[in-house]
């Protein structure tokens, strides 16, 4: 049998030019576009306070959490500068974030004074555009709370439109705590059980809401208990309002579970951890409502596996991103290699879940640093089985993985 040289072509290099050269869209973030006011979280003291890092924090000072809460916002930087950045060497995924940002922008990363004087003097609006310039990345998508006291105004009195930022209307407070005093309040006739019309009501709501935010899709965390179908008015509340209102507006509904909410309630933000979710419930909501399209992250390193089995059964379900407790390398390369072996491209492989605005610069560069050897070694074993994918192929897939997968589901 005579062996045939294969070509030899540098597929790290290309894929890492290719990566670079990609605008990235951000498809689930914390960040708020500038009209938004104070919601939205940027600078030095926001990013060492990140919730990642306070939980670090405690197990690294002596420090009570009910002490650390009670500090002001640049004490409580201090407190986790000193313990995490200056005692102790910035070595965990969200520690070495804050140094690649302070970095990215040449400021010192042994001192916060400069860094300090340095966010203090940015003009917000140009600061976004440098900050996303950086990262890589052409847009971000919010997450929108029709329900929360401090934004819903902003929503009511109008706001325009910001091609940077994309609006998602966020479920949590209907579906997880049923807030019928905060639908009331907005004239909704809904009452404590879910009880006479509203489950009509909750249905309007989410029209009105809908043509009000105008959001790209719906959005709810849901718990490692989630159940579907289910007797309950959660159940009741997708079933009968949340499902019918996308298939109404063509919405895909985004469903991100296996959390385990406040199992230290002590650690506020920080206090949530994970739990193995029983994905059958997404099976039979894939299988139910093939109308409906589904955008899904799991919580659970457990569940990774499963989810790309279903979303092999169901072209109605797009997997997204290592979220939050998974956005560790060793994860992320795992869970990566399953998705491209079991999915192909068909897949969208992050979100940066960025909570400050310059969280993106370091979330994306650790997820573009990731996945390219990642791409490269399948385009290395597609050329040893006996196709030489072209540059042109590689810019293609990239493309569809970091941005086609999800306009295609959003229709944006
Ligand atoms: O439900 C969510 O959107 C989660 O991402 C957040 O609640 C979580 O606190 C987070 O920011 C994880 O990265
Ligand atoms: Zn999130």
């Amino acid at each position: 049998m005579i062996l045939t040289e294969k070509p030899t072509v540098d597929f790290s290099a290309i894929v890492e030019e290719e990566l670079a050269a990609a605008p990235f869209i951000d498809i689930h973030t914390h960040l708020f576009q500038p009209a938004l006011g104070t919601l939205g979280l940027w600078g030095i003291d926001e990013l060492i306070t990140y919730h990642y890092l306070e939980a670090e924090l405690f197990r690294s000072s002596s420090i009570t959490p009910e002490k650390y809460f009670a500090l002001s916002k640049g004490e409580k930087a201090d407190a986790i500068w000193r313990a995490l950045f200056v005692e102790n060497t910035p070595v965990s995924e969200a520690a070495r974030g804050v140094i690649a940002v302070l970095d990215a922008f040449g400021l010192p990363t042994g001192d916060l004074t400069e860094a300090r004087q340095f966010f203090a003097a940015q003009k917000l609006d140009q600061h976004v555009d440098q900050v996303l310039k950086m990262s890589g990345v052409s847009e971000v998508v919010m997450t929108n709370d029709p329900l929360d006291p401090a934004e819903a105004p902003f929503w009511q009195a109008g706001i325009e439109p910001d091609r940077r930022f994309h609006p998602v209307l966020r479920l949590d407070r209907i579906l997880n705590k049923w807030d019928w005093q905060g639908m009331a309040a907005q004239g909704y006739s809904v009452d404590a059980h879910g009880a006479g019309k509203s489950i009509d009501e909750a249905r309007r709501f989410l029209a009105n809401w809908t043509l009000r935010m105008k959001p790209v899709y719906m959005a709810v965390s849901l718990p490692d208990t989630f159940r579907f179908p289910e007797d309950s008015l959660r159940g009741k509340l997708i079933e009968h309002a949340v499902l019918p209102v996308c298939r109404e507006f063509d919405l895909p509904l985004s469903l991100m579970i296996g959390v385990r909410y406040l199992v230290n309630p002590r650690l506020k933000l920080a206090g949530d951890a994970v739990g193995i979710a029983d994905l059958r419930s997404l099976e039979r909501l894939c299988a139910d409502f093939p109308d409906n399209r589904y955008l899904v992250s799991v919580l659970a390193r457990e569940n990774q596996h499963e989810l790309c089995v279903y979303a092999r059964k169901f072209a109605n379900l797009m997997p997204f991103g290592c979220w939050w407790f998974l956005n560790n390398p060793s994860i992320v390369e795992e869970m990566t290699r399953e998705r491209l072996e079991m999915l192909g491209t068909s897949f969208v492989p992050q979100h940066s879940d960025a909570r400050v605005l310059e969280q993106v610069i370091y979330k994306w560069r650790n997820t573009r640093r990731t996945i390219a050897p990642i791409l490269a070694r399948s385009y290395e074993l597609l050329a040893q089985d006996g196709r030489v994918a072209t540059r042109e192929e590689i810019r293609r897939d990239i493309e569809r993985l970091f941005r086609g997968n999800y306009q295609r589901w959003v229709k944006h």
